[in-house]
């Protein structure tokens, strides 16, 4: 909101400077730098605890989660309330038990971080010289044990962490992940304002009905007002910075005003690589006797979001339609950038989403254990066309819902969180709670499906259904009618998480679970998967920089596993290098390499197949993988670290989610329940998978038989010209069968050429499987650096290429296969004249 020069106007004083805070009990007074802010950055800035990211720091860091803390500050001189004015205090948010105080006297009190607050201080600001404002942060973690240890009727269960983390309204990974340290952190973890106001908008809402032919749009506006008698609202809808329409309409004794336009043949909204995405803006001004009080505005996109869950011969589908396209969405899982994200920077969120759509990723999901995003993180999707999953704050757990207090702090929360970011054209789901359900399954809590009495659902020991199917569906109904609703993620039409027919499916066979082989990963999928992953080491570079002692650069040191919170990771981490790779190199680098390559491979198994199940009727309606990103430095299923250093399942995946995407896959042999004999035929498949909603010519495909211990092609190659490409499907192209008792052990080697484009738009390289099994002598592998181009070729096939990632620099493809006779170019910006040219690794190197 922003305010014009009048008497009258509404005047806003962000409070970021000149704060100071103490443990609660002591006496000694630190600075401050600025708020937003939270107790162990400044604890941190003033040299009292280390940065617990570093080696075994955090646990030197653990004494400051049992204490209360202090934040004060001296409030600007406002002078005296006249004319009616009010003095506001406003708290974007307060992590979490906070007793504000305002010259000694309590005007808050406050245990939900996700609640914002505006409190009328008119009275409380006695001496206009030195209003004191002072907030005084409880321990969550003894408030948390407080509540659970009253409440022994409930059942305290779930997957992560300390269980009395239930009972908080607190960011749950604070509370410590199976990626994630525990840093339980306390403060004004966003935004403090002190407001002076004779009226102000409180609320601007702005619905709108597109048409059936997306044509013709109705926009629906409505301004909250308070204290605004005989006051108007002239509202104003923007197409960049024309004003396209306004009206001023008088103010109503509720408080209300209201307006509809009409936009005919509006610009639509599309997630990239679809369309555009058009900003509109609505535009609300309180006007007072001629006067311009306050201006409020949103900007928002016009689009049709559905979500289709139509019967079909598996059971029920679930995809995105998004203006009538239907929406292939490839994409990945969200935590918080930061354990202490009142650091994460503007750019930083910019450049995370931008890394995203470079990746060809289209949707990303809020993870419901996190925090309710920033507006930037938003803004920034509306701007760059990625689609938003919405989880509710609720992770893994049985949430204690049954407790009147909790439900309707909960409400409150939601009810202010969906009003913040309901305008955003990005968002396009929302869904319960992650995992709560597949809690309640595993712990055999009670769920009835067919009694659709909530009163009841509140007497069992599942008592968040409560939450989940009924007040959070009625929140939305009442504030975001335009975004369809899913009870939690997992979940689908009541039955078993697992299931593969209906609904959400996270699919945790593949490393957790039963630790399925990844080569199967496309069998295991369901109608949408939200979930699926893999662990890999982080960059070579980021694991220096946390440990600190550099006797413990090796891989299963106690300071890097120190780094890595998944129960039985050391186990899991072994299982798939020593099913896959030859292990024989154990230096730290070759071993980051190979949990790298697990990943890329992983990911691409899964990625590709179900891209392919899209193509057949709908089958699988997108992936988002666990996870996009680290909140500090960890070993973690991330395919980009903390540092943002991608991983190469980065490159892997964007090149199975391309526009235009070949692929060539052999049938899967399990070779360990065959104690390792070979298969003596293998069927094979390639394929084309398209997003392009128009059918495309592919002027050849190209299906090669390379060997692997000469190089040479041992049978014809596959040709075929002219292929149409099924708009936003999947095209066959060439099947067959290999005679492994005939053939030695070869690549299939496929790419694709489309009318109008000179070189290859895509290529996909099958292996044998399992790596381990194949002997990768000397490769013959040239790589020249030549003004901002790297080419690359192979006398013989070669896996997993990966050039070093480094500061600055920024290379299109990495982790790439590479065959005979076809010399691969990757653009590379940011490297200099004189620069050392990128270092690179091969399998088997
Ligand atoms: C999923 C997530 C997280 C977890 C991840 C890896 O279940 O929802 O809770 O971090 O698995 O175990």
């Amino acid at each position: 909101m922003t305010q014009t020069a009048t008497k009258k106007a509404l005047v806003t004083r962000e409070l970021k400077a000149s704060w100071e805070f103490k443990q609660t009990d002591l006496d000694d007074w630190m600075p401050v730098k600025t708020v937003p802010t939270n107790v162990h950055l400044d604890l941190i800035a003033n040299n009292v605890i280390p940065d617990p990211f570093l080696g075994f720091n955090e646990l030197k860091c653990e004494w400051v989660a049992d204490k209360s803390w202090t934040y004060r500050t001296t409030l600007p001189d406002v002078g005296a309330a006249k004319d009616g004015q009010v003095h506001e205090l406003v708290f974007d948010g307060l992590d979490t038990f906070a007793t504000v105080k305002v010259n000694g006297e309590v005007v808050l009190e406050s245990d939900n971080m996700f609640i914002p607050h505006r409190v009328d201080v008119t009275e409380a600001l006695k001496d206009a010289e030195s209003n004191v404002l002072e907030i005084d942060f409880r321990s969550a973690l003894v408030e948390g044990r407080k509540i659970k240890n009253t409440h022994p009727e409930h059942k305290w269960v779930g997957f992560n962490a300390d269980m009395a983390r239930l009972a908080t309204r607190k960011a749950q990974y604070h509370w410590g992940w199976d990626w994630g340290p525990v840093l339980m952190t306390c403060g004004p973890w966003r935004a403090v304002r002190l407001e002076t106001s004779c009226a102000r908008i409180s609320d601007l809402r702005v619905d709108y009905d597109l048409n059936k032919s997306l044509d013709d749009v109705i926009v629906r506006v409505s301004v909250n007002t308070e204290r605004s008698n005989g006051a108007d609202a002239r509202i104003s809808i923007l197409d960049g910075s024309d004003i396209i329409f306004e009206k001023t309409v008088a103010i109503d004794s509720k408080g209300l005003a209201k307006a509809d336009f009409h936009i005919a043949h509006p610009k639509l909204w599309y997630p990239h690589g679809y369309g555009e995405q058009p900003l509109y803006t609505c535009e609300a001004v309180l006007v007072i006797k001629g006067q311009d009080i306050q201006t409020c505005s949103r900007k928002t996109g016009f689009r049709r979001g559905e979500l289709i869950q139509e019967p079909d011969e598996v059971g029920k589908t679930f995809f995105f339609r998004i203006n009538g396209v239907d929406v292939f969405c490839g994409g990945s899982c969200w935590i918080p950038a930061d354990s202490f994200t009142p650091r994460v920077t503007k750019e930083k969120y910019q450049s995370w989403l931008q890394t995203l759509v470079d990746g060809y990723q289209v949707m990303i999901r809020i993870w419901g254990g996190g925090i309710w995003e920033e507006d930037i993180f938003y803004d920034t999707c509306d701007e760059l066309g990625i689609l938003v999953w919405q989880d509710f704050m609720f992770g893994c757990g049985n949430y204690p819902a049954a407790i009147k207090e909790f439900r309707e702090s909960v409400e409150a929360e939601c009810v202010a969180q969906v009003k913040r970011i309901r305008h955003h054209p990005s968002i396009v789901i929302y869904a319960g709670n992650n995992e709560d359900y597949q809690v309640q399954e595993q712990c055999g809590l009670t769920y009835n499906y067919d009694d659709k009495d909530p009163e009841n659902w509140l007497k069992t020991d599942f008592p968040a259904r409560y939450l989940y199917e009924k007040t959070l569906p009625e929140v939305i109904a009442a504030h975001s009618p335009h975004v369809p609703y899913h009870p939690g993620s997992p979940w689908g039409d009541g039955l078993i998480s697992s299931d593969q027919t209906v609904g959400d499916m996270h699919q945790w066979n593949v490393w957790h679970g039963t630790q399925e082989k990844y080569q199967i990963f496309d069998t295991l999928g369901g109608r949408f998967n939200s979930e699926f992953g893999m662990e890999a080491f982080p960059h070579i570079d980021t694991i220096k920089y946390y440990v600190t002692d550099p006797a413990e650069l090796y891989p299963q040191s106690h300071m890097i596993d120190f780094h890595n919170k998944a129960d039985g990771h050391e186990r899991r981490i072994a299982t798939y290098l020593i099913e896959n790779f030859r292990t024989t190199d154990t230096s730290l680098e070759a071993y980051i390499h190979l949990t790298q390559l697990s990943q890329s491979d992983a990911l691409m198994y899964g990625y590709r197949g179900w891209r392919q199940q899209w193509g057949k009727k709908r089958l699988c309606g997108g992936a988002l993988v666990w996870q996009l990103n680290d909140c500090w430095p960890v070993t973690s299923w991330a395919i980009i670290d903390y540092f943002q250093r991608k991983k190469p399942a980065y490159y892997a995946m964007r090149r199975v989610l391309a526009p235009i995407a070949v692929a060539v896959k052999r049938a899967h042999h399990d070779w360990s329940v065959v104690h390792a004999r070979p298969a003596k035929t293998s069927s094979f498949e390639c394929w084309v998978s398209s997003n392009s909603t128009k059918e495309v010519t592919a002027t050849k495909v190209e299906l090669k038989f390379i060997s692997i211990a000469t190089g040479k092609e041992i049978k014809e190659a596959l040709v075929k010209k002219d292929v149409k490409i099924t708009a936003n499907g999947t095209t066959n192209v060439f099947d067959g069968e290999l005679n492994n008792e005939k053939e030695e052990p070869h690549v299939l080697a496929a790419r694709i050429w489309i009318e109008g484009e000179s070189d290859v738009i895509s290529r996909d390289v099958d292996w044998p499987q399992p790596l381990k099994y194949l002997n990768m002598d000397e490769r013959g592998v040239k790589v020249t650096f030549d003004d901002g181009k790297i080419t690359v070729t192979s006398a013989k096939p070669t896996k997993g290429l990966v050039f070093e990632e480094r500061e600055g620099v920024l290379v299109n493809d990495s982790a790439i296969d590479i065959v005979p006779g076809d010399q691969q170019t990757i653009t590379v910006k940011g490297l200099k004249p004189g620069d050392a040219p990128l270092k690179w690794r091969y399998y088997g190197q």
